[in-house]
């Protein structure tokens, strides 16, 4: 299996799980600024979307969105906890803060400000809300030591995903108590400490 990465974007909630649950992934770069592979072809000759989440099965197929190769990856890993099992309440709450990350987050708020089309005035609004936000993750973290209850999941992943934008983006979360210190000890684990070294020496 192949995993196209661009340095910094969502891929990097891929990667991390590849690298928690040690999976024999092969990473592969794809250039922001010219779109190209590392072997000088065009990137969108494999993924016509042309956007990173993307993966190459075994058998050739490709997988597109950052969600669907996150639950791909999941059933790859040795353990069930990364994606609780179908039908299991934890299973749901996964994928509600997949949801929310993605949706709430990631599009919304991320997409927006490095838009470069998008209207100055919106990106300010957009901005503003990410206080509403962190309090919403703060509060659920008030309870639970990881972000869809009691243990790793791919939901944390991409939390930590948006919580890299959010550093990069130069926005403080230290109000948030309970999501600041989610933050130190997600940021400590060698999965993550290692995808992001990878990523900015490429
Ligand atoms: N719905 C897609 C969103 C993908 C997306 O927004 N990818 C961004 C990086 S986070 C991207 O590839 N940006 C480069 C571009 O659009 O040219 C998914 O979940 O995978």
């Amino acid at each position: 299996m192949k995993l196209y990465l661009i340095p910094s974007a969502c891929s990097l909630a891929a990667h991390i799980l590849v690298r928690e649950a040690d999976l024999n992934v092969e990473l592969i770069k794809v250039d922001l600024a010219t779109k190209k592979l590392p072997d000088g072809r065009a990137y969108s000759e494999i993924a016509p979307k042309g956007q990173v989440t993307a993966s190459t099965l075994d058998n050739g197929e490709l997988l597109t969105e950052n969600i669907a190769v996150l639950f791909h990856l999941a059933s790859l890993a040795p353990r069930e906890a990364f994606l609780p099992a179908t039908g299991t309440l934890e299973h749901i709450r996964t994928t509600e803060w997949l949801t929310y990350v993605a949706t709430e987050m990631h599009k919304q708020i991320f997409w927006t400000i490095f838009n470069k089309q998008a209207p100055r005035e919106y990106k300010i609004y957009i901005r503003s809300l990410l206080p509403a936000r962190f309090a919403h993750i703060n509060q659920q973290l008030e309870k639970t030591t990881f972000i869809a209850g009691d243990s790793f999941s791919i939901a944390d992943t991409y939390l930590i995903w948006a919580l890299h934008m959010v550093e990069l983006l130069g926005e403080t979360i230290s109000p948030w108590q309970a999501l600041t210190d989610y933050k130190t000890r997600m940021f400590n684990r060698p999965s993550v400490q290692a995808a992001l070294a990878f990523e900015q020496s490429l």
